[in-house]
């Protein structure tokens, strides 16, 4: 089975997910991520300075090596989350869902009637995923992860909503975002007791209405403590921190060994 259907079935395997996280404007950092026993690649269109076309180049570099692709959309553009779909994307992270409307928009636009309105021309997407057309617009709706950002005091409050709207299949909570939001604009610091206590309270919230619970994580350490709390997916750092986490750790060697020798 292509692995453009598979997400779904890897979030559930109840093992944690780990994705890569990438934002540099090269598709070929996806392709090779993709090489790495990673289980899923996300490329972010919010932070990242990754473009859409980019991104598209990247979907088949990372199916080909057998892994699914999410995409972390900008703020409320979700007809580019059909865009992507139809690309062969097999996740949307909608940042900022703020209000109930939010998340039915969101929903409207990750899914074929009669579920939402997502409209057809998947082409892409039926070539990557290896089913006919009519299999495809049968399944996708089953394999097309919608994951609502949990990342405000108002998502917050409206969590249960949120988790209940048509075609949004979970969250994905933005902790830094988040960390700002409860401390008033005090603050960016993704593990404060406050963070704590609402990744507790959404985790238990999307268990209770058997929706998918995903997390950002800025370092793999980080990853592994939310990994043992139950979350199904955790993206890891970036390309960025990749590359400098990398660079950093190849420096200080080089330089530790000159000065032995
Ligand atoms: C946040 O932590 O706010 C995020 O959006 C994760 O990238
Ligand atoms: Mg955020």
């Amino acid at each position: 089975m292509s692995s453009v259907q598979e997400l779904g079935d890897r979030l559930r395997a109840g093992n944690p997910a780990f994705s890569a996280w990438c934002g540099l404007l090269e598709p070929g950092i996806a392709g090779l991520l993709a090489r790495e026993p990673f289980d899923a690649i996300t490329l972010d269109m919010q932070h990242g300075a990754i473009d859409l076309a980019t991104l598209i180049r990247a979907i088949p570099l990372v199916v080909a090596a057998g892994k699914p692709v999410l995409a972390r959309i900008p703020v409320g553009d979700f007809a580019t989350a059909s865009r992507l779909l139809d690309s062969g994307v097999s996740g949307i992270i909608a940042p900022m869902i703020n209000t109930v409307e939010d998340a039915r928009r969101f929903g409207r636009f990750t899914k074929f009637p009669p579920l939402g309105e997502r409209s057809w021309g998947p082409h892409a997407a039926v070539a990557l995923s290896g089913l006919s057309p009519t299999d495809y617009f049968t399944r996708a709706n089953g394999f097309s992860i919608a994951l609502a950002m949990i990342e405000t005091r108002e998502a917050l409050g409206i969590v249960d909503d949120i988790l209940a709207t048509p075609g949004v299949d979970g969250v994905f909570i933005g902790p830094a975002d988040l960390s700002i939001a409860l401390s008033n604009g005090g603050v960016v610091d993704p593990a404060s007791p406050e963070v704590e206590k609402a990744l507790d309270h959404v985790l238990a919230r999307a268990r209770a209405a058997n929706r998918f619970a995903a997390v950002y994580a800025p370092t793999g350490e980080r990853a592994a403590v939310l990994a043992r709390r139950g979350f199904d997916l955790i993206a890891i750092g970036s390309d960025i921190t990749y590359l400098r986490t990398g660079a950093a750790q190849a420096l200080a060697a080089a330089r530790a060994s000159a000065k032995g020798a």
